[in-house]
């Protein structure tokens, strides 16, 4: 510690752990998801008695999967605590994860001592996290003395929130937090951070370059991503819509930004309107993997080319996202809620609707294909289909608009993403950009805790199983979650085969007929074995009217499972075949 914090014999005095819990706090942030242990265990312990609602996990995986699911929803950096080497490691899968997903949170960890650490003595879960976690997010701080503290959970904060949100590491070795000092010269030393996302406002010449497109669009096309979820800039991006008159895709976290049941969605219309239009607008949306890097087939074009009757006019915060995969003729730089909002501001009573040629034969299509979609939902097969259980929580949903969908698995996250409508924004959560197993009970945990809302987990049983001691977790918080595993004996299905004859099953199947709903049992929890779609609604209805964590063990037909879900293609064997 420096000569001049030194306090005066009899001057309060505030110490690490304090100064760590005043800064968060003096931040707005008032809950926290972490696993106890050296050195961070009496920070838990002081958070919990200065107020801090502390969330404490089975595993650190899934805590990190709560901060950065609670960063989504709130607009505030999601923390996740944890200790040093392994329990770090274990909580950096989801700060990668949450960077990715552009996601706000911060993984404050623990660590070892930097003098034994850096000499590679050999300390107690000695390991140079900072080194570790630098480029797997945003940013990473470390910080040595308590004068800093303040400093670095500014920092964090501003490297979680500013331009595109994402993930950040802090770094807190064991000694800072019993370091003490002046308590005044503490409390001074804190930072509340003005302004941490401020607004991009886009560049009118960039404004007007993207209304003279889209107005001169014979066939328009707009589509959300998860990040226009973020922005929370709900009613400008319905109006935007609605306004011009464009109809829209949503990506599956941007479900329910406009009602699915939407006039302009053009959601069951999709592989009509990517392949067709001619002008398509990305508000939040990333041309990656899961829009096939806007090139191919899926757009209308020949493999690995674009189309050339196709552009784009993206608005994205990251000046570098552009012309990512390929070229964008419109970008519009700056927040999503700033951009639309100068959008709108362009857009008079004189708009030109787009051609009813266009919205007309999308609509032919949406209704030739809902009406398809709507007779295999009325069918009732023994054992349940995914499309059957998925009819269930459809309804329950569109009763219960205000509940939160978690959604892990292959087919059973593919059918579910078609077959629930949502009608709300941000109240779904999914494996996101990487498609990762393994959010489902972390990302239930921060639903359920920020919003005190009903949550509805639908999970491939093989999703489950990554997350599925976290059970515990909501029962001894007592949250309103329900977790629906189908259950069909595996991964994608139940009924591969061992190609070497031996005893030991295939790789992707499981113990048949297992019983997940023993598991939440164990715990005090409402178990329950659904084997026909009337045991199912019946649980369902009574979970989400009670409030009480609830596990249905939803037996589905093993063998309705498709191979990968809807990206069978992504396998190398399917490029094998192919040849
Ligand atoms: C962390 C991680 N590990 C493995 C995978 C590969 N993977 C994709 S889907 C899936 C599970 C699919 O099975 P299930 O959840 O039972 O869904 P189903 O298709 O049977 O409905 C796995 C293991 C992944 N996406 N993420
Ligand atoms: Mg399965």
């Amino acid at each position: 510690m420096s000569s001049q914090t030194l306090p005066a014999d009899d001057a309060p005095q505030t110490d690490g752990f304090r100064l760590v819990i005043d800064a968060l706090k003096l931040n707005g942030i008032d809950t926290v998801f972490g696993l106890p242990g050296i050195p961070i265990t009496d920070l838990t312990r002081k958070m919990q008695a200065q107020g801090l609602r502390v969330i404490s996990f089975r595993h650190e995986q899934h805590a990190g999967n709560a901060a950065a699911a609670a960063g989504f929803l709130t607009q505030k950096p999601g923390i996740c605590l944890t200790v040093s080497a392994p329990g770090f490691l274990n909580g950096l899968t989801a700060l990668a994860n949450a960077t990715v997903n552009c996601f706000p949170m911060i993984l404050i960890s623990g660590s070892s001592e930097r003098e034994v650490v850096d000499l590679q003595q050999g300390d107690y879960e000695e390991m140079d996290q900072l080194a570790i976690a630098k480029p797997l997010c945003k940013a990473a701080f470390r910080v040595l003395h308590a004068q800093d503290i303040g400093v670095g959970v500014a920092r964090a904060i501003r490297a979680a929130l500013s331009g595109r949100p994402g993930g950040v590491y802090l770094d807190l070795p064991a000694k800072l937090f019993s370091q003490s000092m002046d308590a005044e010269a503490g409390r001074k030393s804190l930072i509340e951070v003005v302004d941490p996302a401020p607004r991009q406002i886009p560049a009118p010449d960039a404004v007007e370059r993207a209304l003279a497109l889209l107005e001169g669009a014979k066939r328009p096309l707009i589509l959300l991503g998860k990040g226009a979820a973020y922005a929370q800039a709900d009613a400008d991006i319905r109006a935007l819509v609605e306004k011009t008159g464009i109809p829209y895709l949503p990506m599956s976290m941007a479900k329910g930004l406009l009602p699915d049941n939407h006039a302009l969605s053009a959601s069951a219309a999709r592989s009509h309107v990517l392949a067709e239009a001619d002008v398509v607008m990305l508000i939040g949306a990333r041309l990656n993997w899961l829009l096939s890097h806007g090139k191919g087939k899926t757009w209308g074009a020949d493999k690995g080319t674009s189309n050339k009757n196709q552009q784009f006019i993206q608005i994205d915060i990251a000046p570098t996202e552009i012309d990512s995969n390929v070229a964008i003729a419109a970008p519009l730089i700056g927040d999503i809620g700033s951009c639309v909002s100068a959008l709108l501001a362009g857009i008079d009573a004189k708009w030109a609707k787009p051609p009813a040629e266009w919205t007309g034969g999308i609509a032919e299509r949406k209704d030739k294909n809902l009406s398809k979609m709507a007779a295999t939902l009325e069918l009732d097969p023994s054992p349940m289909s995914f499309q059957s259980a998925l009819a269930v929580i459809r309804d329950q949903v569109k009763a219960r608009p205000d509940a939160i969908v978690v959604n892990e698995g292959a087919n059973t996250l593919d059918f579910a993403r078609s077959i629930v409508d949502m009608y709300e924004p941000r109240k779904r959560l999914d494996v996101g950009t990487w498609g990762i197993m393994g959010i489902g009970m972390g990302f239930a945990v921060a639903a359920a805790v920020t919003t005190g809302k009903p949550v509805i987990a639908i999970e491939g049983d093989s999703a489950f199983g990554f997350s599925g001691m976290e059970v515990e977790t909501i029962c001894r918080y007592n949250l309103p979650v329900c977790v629906i595993v189908f259950n069909n004996n595996g991964i994608y299905r139940g009924t591969d085969v061992n190609l070497g004859g031996g005893a030991d099953v295939a790789p992707t199947v499981f113990v048949k007929n297992a019983r997940y709903d023993k598991l939440m049992e164990a715990f005090g929890g409402v178990g329950v074995h659904a084997t026909t779609r009337e045991e199912l609604r019946a649980a369902l209805t009574e979970a989400v009217a009670s409030g009480k964590p609830t596990l249905i063990n939803a037996v589905i037909d093993e063998a309705a499972g498709t191979e990968s879900g809807r990206i069978t293609s992504l396998n190398p064997q399917a490029a094998a075949k192919k040849k």
